[in-house]
């Protein structure tokens, strides 16, 4: 238990001065948006997605690995893991995607529930909801310890 707090407190240290670029990592269920990937847009009302798009994962990639997306357009991102491995997708800007894989092999076993984002254990699915209200080149990531550095990252392009 002392343990299990001097972590804890070593956590919010280190994150503290990363809080700008990284809110809400490790909060547990995201009560409310806290400004993750705006760049890109906002979390997605379901009741009012215009795109369904199926994301397969596994090691170490991502298919499709390059996606085209209207501004504007609420989209529903179905992502399967078809690896052996659990998996995630995030949706970010590169610096942000950059970052947050660093944080994670520092903290492999930190939990993410943010609403740019989804994870699916082997075999399963999982979804998110995002609203693309910007355009521009954005990126998509597997955060888990090493995968994006071995190359499990994509892009998305908004226009
Ligand atoms: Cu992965």
């Amino acid at each position: 238990m002392i343990l299990r707090i001097a972590l804890a407190a070593t956590l919010v240290i280190s994150y503290s001065a990363a809080a700008l670029a990284d809110p809400g990592h490790g909060r547990g269920k995201a009560a409310s948006y806290d400004g993750h990937a705006a760049a890109l847009g906002e979390p997605g009302d379901a009741k009012q997605v215009t795109r369904t798009m199926e994301i397969q994962g596994q090691e170490m990639k991502f298919t499709p690995a390059s996606l085209t997306i209207r501004r504007g357009e609420t989209v529903r991102f179905v992502f399967k893991n078809a690896g052996q491995l659990k998996h995630e997708m995030m949706l970010g800007t590169q610096k942000e995607l950059n970052e947050h894989a660093v944080q994670m092999e520092k903290h492999p076993d930190m939990e993410h529930e943010n609403p740019n984002g989804t994870t699916s254990e082997p075999g399963a699915s999982s979804e998110f909801v995002w609203k693309f209200t910007k355009s521009g080149q954005f990126f998509f990531g597997c955060l888990l310890p090493g995968h994006y550095q071995q190359g499990m990252k994509g892009t998305v392009v908004v226009r």
